[in-house]
C-alpha cells in the first residue's frame, strides 16, 4: 500500500559542458522525479526529462505534490494501469492540461509504479510486461557531434561511436542556418565510414515547407534511415504533405504528450518511426498503448529516450513493435544498475524494478531543491 510520495528535482550535466541541436542548446539533463513509499521495504522511483530549468521543473513536482500524491495514498500497487486511469481521467487536471506539464508529471508517477509492481514481483520489469528472453534490441547513440561541435569533431565522435565503441548506428543533429552545412556534414561522416553505419538525422523541429524541401530531398542520397521532427511538431498536414514529398522515411513523437495526438499522426500517415517518451507522455502505460497503436499500423517504434534508455529498455524488450531504441549517456551513472550496452546491442537488467533506482550519492551530488 502507498504511504507517502517525496518529489525530487536532479540535474545532471551532459557531455562536454554543453551541447545544441537546432532549437536547444543545454548544460544538464532535468529529472524532476518522485519516490513512492509503501508499508513494505519497497521504494519506487521515477522521472521525467527536462531541459534542467528549476522553474519548469518545479512546475512538474508541484503538480506531483500537490495534485497526484493525494488520489494515491492508501492505494495498492499491484495495478499500475488501474491508478493510471485514477491519475489520468481526473477533470479538474484535464481542465487545465491535457499534454506538458500535467502528462509529464504523470510519466513520473506511472513509472514508480510499475517500479513497485516489478519490486513486489522480483523481477525486472521487462519480464512484469511479458518479455522473454533472446530478443535484441539495438541501441542508436545521439551523442556525436551535435550542432555546436565542429565536422571534424563530428566525425570523430562517429569513429569512437562505432570502431570503439561498437555502435552500428548513430544519429545526427541537422537544422544549421546554412543548409550546406548540414549536407557536407552528413557527407562527410557517410564519406568516411561507407555504408558500415547507419545514419539517423534529427531537425529537432526546425524546418519549414517549402523553405527546406531541398534540403530534405537531399537526405536520400546519403541512405539516411530517417530524418526526425523536421518540422514543427503539431503540424500534422505539414508532415503529411512532406511524406508524398521526400523518399527519406519521417520520425517523430518525442514532443507528443498524449495517446490522441500520436493516433492523430499515425491514422494520417505523417509518421514512419513512431517515436514515443514514456517519460513525457503519461509513463508507460501510456506509451505501451502507442506501441500497440503502431503495432496495429505496421509502423516500427523507435522509443525517444528521455530516460536516456534507462526505464524503456524494459518496454522496449517487451514490445514487439520495438527493435531500436535510443542511448545518450548523461545520466546512467546515477542508477543503482546502470544500462549497459554491449557491441552495439542493449544488456538485459537483471534487477527487479524498472530500472530507476537512483542511487543515493548522485541524489545528494545532483539534487536541487524542490
Ligand atoms: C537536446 N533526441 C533529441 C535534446 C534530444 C534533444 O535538446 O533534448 O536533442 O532529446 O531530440 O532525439
Ligand atoms: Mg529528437
Amino acid at each position: 500500500m502507498i504511504t507517502s510520495l517525496e518529489t525530487f528535482i536532479l540535474h545532471v550535466p551532459v557531455t562536454r559542458n554543453r551541447i545544441a541541436d537546432s532549437t536547444h542548446s543545454i548544460t544538464h539533463w532535468g529529472m524532476p522525479g518522485v519516490k513512492i513509499m509503501t508499508d513494505s521495504e519497497h521504494v519506487g522511483y521515477g522521472f521525467t526529462g527536462t531541459h534542467a530549468h528549476l522553474d519548469s521543473d518545479r512546475l512538474i513536482t508541484d503538480c506531483i505534490s500537490n495534485c497526484y500524491a493525494e488520489l494515491l495514498i492508501g492505494e495498492e500497487i499491484d495495478d499500475p494501469r488501474k491508478l493510471w486511469k485514477k491519475l489520468a481521467h481526473n477533470p479538474p487536471l484535464q481542465w487545465v492540461g491535457r499534454a506538458g506539464i500535467t502528462t509529464m508529471a504523470l510519466a513520473a508517477v506511472d513509472i514508480p509504479l510499475w517500479d513497485l509492481k516489478s519490486k513486489y514481483r522480483e523481477e525486472p520489469l521487462w519480464q512484469t510486461l511479458g518479455g522473454v528472453s533472446g530478443k535484441k534490441v539495438e541501441a542508436y547513440n545521439t551523442d556525436g557531434g551535435w550542432l555546436n561541435f565542429s565536422q571534424d569533431m563530428l566525425v570523430d565522435d562517429v569513429k569512437r561511436l562505432t570502431q570503439e565503441e561498437g555502435y552500428k548506428s548513430i544519429k545526427m543533429k541537422v537544422g544549421k542556418p546554412d543548409p550546406n552545412e548540414d549536407i557536407a556534414r552528413i557527407e562527410a561522416v557517410r564519406k568516411a565510414f561507407g555504408e558500415n553505419v547507419r545514419i539517423m538525422t534529427d531537425a529537432n523541429g526546425r524546418w519549414r515547407i517549402p523553405q527546406n524541401i531541398e534540403t530534405l530531398s537531399y537526405l536520400k542520397d546519403y541512405d539516411v534511415t530517417w530524418i526526425e521532427e523536421p518540422l514543427w511538431h503539431d503540424d500534422v498536414a505539414g508532415h503529411c504533405r512532406l511524406a508524398e514529398i521526400i523518399e527519406t522515411p519521417i520520425a517523430l513523437g518525442e514532443m507528443l504528450y498524449s495517446f490522441a495526438h500520436f493516433n492523430e499522426f499515425i491514422s494520417s500517415c505523417g509518421v514512419k518511426y513512431v517515436q514515443p517518451d514514456a517519460t513525457r507522455l503519461g509513463g508507460i502505460t501510456e506509451a505501451l498503448d502507442v506501441c500497440d497503436l503502431a503495432y496495429e499500423h505496421e509502423l516500427p517504434v523507435t522509443p525517444h529516450a528521455g530516460d536516456m534508455a534507462q526505464t524503456q529498455i524494459h518496454m522496449s524488450i517487451a514490445h514487439q513493435s520495438i527493435e531500436l531504441l535510443e542511448f545518450i549517456p548523461w545520466i546512467t551513472h546515477c542508477f543503482e544498475e546502470p544500462l549497459k550496452i554491449n557491441s552495439g546491442y542493449f544488456e538485459y537488467p537483471q534487477m527487479p524494478g524498472a530500472g530507476t533506482t537512483i542511487k543515493n550519492e548522485c541524489m545528494q551530488e545532483f539534487g536541487r531543491k524542490v
